[in-house]
């Protein structure tokens, strides 16, 4: 399953799922490999696997730290657009032996368009690392697991000569309303809406082509100039008046699909369909609002992380996730640390969850930040998150660089250029970062809104109260007054099963007990605009972490690795039903 609804009516696209040939490629530890010993010998032979997937969940390589080829075959003839949805964490990419590119980053979409392909069989490729060098910034040994394999779907694309690459759709507020069917009346929604395309090779003199785009009942269409060569260009942009539609809600989250159609000489010859839903996000003074109503997140931090699927979780394990982070009355996800599968942003908008969704980045040192590679593959994982999720109305706030360098002279810089790249690509959502800098953060004057990652009776013997309240005085005194603060994480570990009535540390008791103070204490604060707890489940960290994780687990999840509810569950239901009520009378 590529996506929870189709994307085209008329362009032939299919996922190459099913099984491909695996071969793990043995290699000598590389010069400075920080992890050598703990690698599995490598089995030569090659076998079959699910595509997708991540050798992790194959027998023997459960701690398989390297390189490994994917092979499969498929028929094709003319122009094939390959996607990868998302490989861990690089991919060198090969068709009938000719290498089409490379990528660095599991969490974000890559595409390679491939002129003119002889009917018949082709073979493809595809080389997988997921080792730690100095190549890949952002992956070192962390507290979350670097996966290797083809992580999400692969699709392949038949294309005419021009296609259509990617439709965004900005709504723009009523002018007279606040977006949510209050205000006079007058006001109309209306949406901005750009398509950019890719020629692959120019057409005949005198062909004719033009883009369709059908909006809520809308439609507009336009001539189309093409730009030959393998690169995207905007081939639209324009603006829509949506009359009569119902904007996206919690509670009420209309979806309306947006459908790009290409006529070649009139005739449709490509298609690209994408869902919108119509609602703005502002920060207006400590609040953020959602079609002009302030919003108060009860949230979750989730890693992508399954005992039985590693980071390629199948859609029916997301649906469960957020079936449970819904029974415990949540309302939003933050998709630490990294950008998230298409299909679990789909199934946030169908929900009506509200998303924070970040970069690829967490507790990152100067000197991490200081990999000559780090800037541009940060920033190109901003550009490919923010082009390829860009319609989601879940999504409502970008965040950057978990708790990296904000407290150095270089870290602002790193700070400022990203926030300055996804304004660029990106004015109608705010942007924020979570930090634990509690004495000496110096960014707190970049984002529109402030997030802190406190956790008070577990890492501080304070109580959430007093932590915020110091917290806030920080904020205030160094550039973030006025602005919106977010307990981006707080949250306690307990061992699943392990019980008692004593108090003591790692019990489940004591986990509920203080999920209990700690939420109750931060939704009391008023400057508060939300929580999102540390974290939804248990998850696997890399192995470097042995000492200070347990059965190698990050077990401050509220279910365990399993999706087993812990005490906390029940705890963490009643504050945040409680919250939701209080926000229901307001
Ligand atoms: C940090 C970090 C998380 C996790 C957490 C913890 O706040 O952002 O990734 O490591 O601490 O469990 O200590």
């Amino acid at each position: 399953m590529l996506r929870t609804f189709d994307t085209h009516r008329i362009r032939r696209t299919t996922e190459l799922g099913g099984l491909w040939d695996f071969t793990v490629l043995p290699e000598e530890p590389a010069e400075g490999a920080t992890e050598p010993a703990a690698s599995e010998p490598a089995p030569a032979a090659s076998r079959k696997v699910t595509v997708p997937s991540c050798w992790q969940t194959y027998p023997g390589l459960e701690n398989y730290r390297g390189r490994a080829r994917y092979s499969t075959t498929f028929e094709a003839e003319g122009n094939v657009r390959l996607e990868f949805k998302g490989v861990s964490h690089f991919a060198r990419v090969e068709l009938d032996g000719r290498l089409l590119g490379e990528h660095y980053n599991a969490y974000t979409p890559f595409v390679f368009a491939v002129p003119a392909l002889a009917a018949g069989e082709h073979r493809l490729d595809v080389t997988v690392d997921n080792a730690f060098r100095e190549d890949y910034a952002l992956n070192f040994p962390n507290d979350y697991m670097s996966y290797g394999g083809i992580s999400r779907p692969v699709a392949l694309d038949l294309v005419p000569d021009t296609s259509i690459e990617r439709v965004h759709v900005t709504p723009v507020t009523p002018a007279h309303g606040d977006g949510n069917g209050n205000g006079d009346g007058e006001g109309v929604w209306k949406a901005h809406v750009e398509v950019w395309c890719r020629t692959l090779r120019k057409p005949r003199a005198g062909t004719r082509m033009a883009l369709r785009v059908e909006l809520a009942g809308q439609t507009v269409e336009a001539d189309v100039t093409p730009c030959e060569g393998e690169y995207e260009y905007l081939a639209l942009a324009t603006t829509v008046e949506c009359p009569g539609v119902r904007p996206w809600t919690c509670e009420d989250p209309a979806l309306y699909p947006v459908t790009a159609t290409l006529l070649v000489n009139g005739r449709p010859a490509d298609d690209l369909i994408d869902r919108v839903g119509f609602r703005t996000v502002r920060v207006n003074g400590d609040r953020i609002e959602l079609n002009g109503k302030p919003i108060v997140i009860r949230g979750f931090c989730r890693h992508e992380d399954h005992p039985a699927f590693g980071n390629a979780l199948p859609p029916q394990a997301m649906q469960v996730d957020l079936d449970l982070i819904e029974d415990m009355h949540g309302n939003a996800v933050r998709t630490s640390h990294y950008p998230n599968d298409e299909r679990f942003l789909d199934m946030c908008d169908e929900r009506g969850l509200l998303v924070w969704e970040e970069n690829h980045a967490r507790g990152m040192d100067e000197e991490h930040m200081r990999n000559p590679h780090f800037q541009a593959q940060a920033a190109q994982v901003i550009r490919e998150m923010i082009e390829t999720h860009y319609n989601h109305p879940s999504i409502v706030i970008w965040g950057i660089l978990n708790e990296c360098a904000s407290n150095t002279a270089y870290g602002r810089e790193c700070y400022e250029r990203q926030y300055a790249l996804i304004r660029e690509l990106d004015v109608s959502r705010p942007v924020t970062s979570a930090t634990c800098h509690m004495r000496d953060d110096m960014c707190l004057d970049l984002p529109d809104v402030v997030s802190w990652n406190i956790y008070p009776y577990w890492y501080e013997a304070k109580s959430a109260t007093r932590m915020i309240t110091d917290q806030l005085a920080y904020t205030r005194e160094h550039g973030g007054a006025g602005k919106p603060l977010i307990i981006s994480e707080i949250g306690a570990g307990a061992i699943y099963g392990f019980r008692n009535r004593d108090e003591e540390i790692w019990t489940e008791e004591y986990q509920a007990n203080t999920l209990r103070k700690q939420l109750t204490e931060a939704f009391d604060e008023p400057a508060v605009t939300g929580v999102f707890i540390w974290q939804f489940c248990d998850v696997r960290v890399d192995r470097e972490w042995w000492r200070v994780r347990a059965k190698r687990r990050n077990d401050k999840g509220i279910v365990d690795e399993f999706r087993r509810p812990k005490m906390a569950y029940d705890a963490v239901k009643e504050v945040f039903g409680e919250v939701a009520e209080r926000q229901a009378t307001v």
